[in-house]
């Protein structure tokens, strides 16, 4: 996964939320101005890394105008405050970007490097991904898995105004250009993210909130710790002293306050917005979010500047349309309309280790367990390896034949997925046998 930010408060619950998701590896951050401008958006970028231990993850500048070289009207500074962090004056990061390859070389150049594997979640406007789409059409179109971006509001109202959602806002062009692009694009907006809110007791629960230290919120990995989080704990200069209960956590909860206070005179609620994780969990937990696909127009100019609207394909138009392609089909994209809220706001408050503990699901508790049985957690570690690199190539397998099957009946197809499947169990059944010997 490569993240496309513009660092900003929520865009740092996105990161850590990244970072501590063993079903994800984040290859590469890049950079673009909204909450800030590009050059702080970089500065912070470098600096969360580091301060969630992870100074090794490659930073890649980004643009510092829209796609079309207007300045950014406006920079969110009333939202994230003028430094990013809420006005909590953070040191200068002791890492540096990669210097002489752009935000957009660097798309461009991982997706043809791993052609099928990369998902670009874009969390700020669509500047970056939509200039690697015009110097090499073929690493967005064809060889990035997805791409998954922050942004729109379908039907409900925006955030800037009443049309407008602020990262669309922020580059209309560039959105319309690669929503009509035909790259695999999901678009998760204000519909969604509107209804996930972290509220004021979550917030000040974070990072432990005075709890005491225990196996759950001890930074470094435990036994029956997945095994990126051993890789989110390197060491690092910022880091705070191992002996805090989630320094992760009190450095959100510190820079969360003034995102509140915007919430509070905005909408007059005590809680934070989780916009940006949102699109983070959405690129691999799709299962929690109710998606339809249409084709989308974002306005450019005008009153409805930015405004991003859908065709539920519910009627068939008597005349072309812009929506209906001029000339060529449009392509369609997927949209997220709905979310499991509960279930979403499980997975953010298990990560973000509300309340200093593990959540809903692997709590402290549980992790103690597996740590007082060491055979159970060795054969349960070894089995989470299996079940990830089997969905991998699994997925891969699949497609491939989805991809062959072409114009087969629905039927056909779903048999052989299904025969597909039961030769799986074989493998792993004589994969058993061979190693303890066939049960009689
Ligand atoms: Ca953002």
């Amino acid at each position: 996964m490569i993240i496309d930010t513009d660092p900003g408060i929520d865009d740092t619950y996105a990161i850590l939320l990244a970072l501590r998701s063993p079903e994800i590896e984040v290859v590469g951050v890049t950079s673009l101005y909204g909450n800030v401008h590009t050059k702080m958006a970089t500065r912070n970028a470098l600096y969360v890394l580091e301060k969630f231990g992870r100074p090794d993850i490659p930073v890649y500048e980004g643009h510092h105008t829209s796609i079309v070289g207007a300045s950014k009207e406006r920079i969110a500074d009333f939202v994230h405050g003028a430094d990013g962090f809420g006005n909590t004056n953070q040191p200068p990061p002791t890492t540096e970007m990669v210097r002489g390859k752009t935000a957009a070389e660097f798309i461009v150049e991982t997706a043809n490097r791993h052609p099928g594997e990369v998902t670009v979640v874009a969390l700020a406007s669509a500047t970056n991904v939509t200039l690697a789409l015009r110097a090499d059409p073929t690493a967005v179109v064809e060889n990035l898995r997805a791409i998954v971006h922050l942004g729109g509001a379908f039907f409900v109202n925006g955030n800037v105004n009443p049309s407008a959602e602020a990262n669309v806002f922020g580059d209309p062009d560039a959105a319309d250009e690669l929503y009509g692009s035909g790259a695999n694009v999901t678009v998760v907006g204000l519909d969604v993210t509107q209804r996930l809110m972290f509220t004021k007791e979550d917030v000040e629960s974070l990072g432990g909130g005075g709890a005491k230290n225990d196996v759950a919120n001890d930074p470094a990995p435990g036994p029956g710790s997945p095994p990126s989080r051993a890789k989110a704990s390197a060491p690092s200069k910022l880091a705070d002293s191992p002996a805090s209960p989630d320094p992760a956590g009190s450095f959100l909860r510190d820079i969360s306050a003034f995102y509140m206070r915007f919430h509070v005179d905005t909408i007059g609620v005590e809680g934070i917005y989780m916009h940006d994780p949102a699109a983070v969990l959405l690129a691999f937990r799709p299962d929690l979010f109710g998606v339809a696909s249409g084709a989308v127009r974002v306005g450019t100019d005008g009153l409805c500047r930015g405004q991003t609207v859908m065709d539920q394909g519910k009627k068939r138009w008597t005349f072309a349309n812009a929506w209906t392609g001029e000339g060529r089909d449009r392509p369609r994209i997927t949209v997220a309309l709905d979310v499991d809220v509960e279930k979403v706001m499980g997975v953010f408050r298990e990560r973000f280790r509300v309340g200093g503990g593990g959540g809903e699901d692997g709590g402290g508790g549980g992790r103690a367990r597996m740590a007082g049985d060491g055979r159970v957690a060795r054969v349960a570690r070894a089995a989470a390896r299996g079940v990830a690199a089997a969905a991998a190539a699994l997925r891969e397998g699949a497609e491939e034949a989805y991809r062959a099957f072409g114009n087969a009946r629905r039927a056909d197809a779903m048999t052989a997925m299904v025969i597909l499947g039961a030769m799986t169990a074989g493998v792993c059944s004589s994969l058993v046998d061979r190693r303890w010997g066939a049960r009689r």
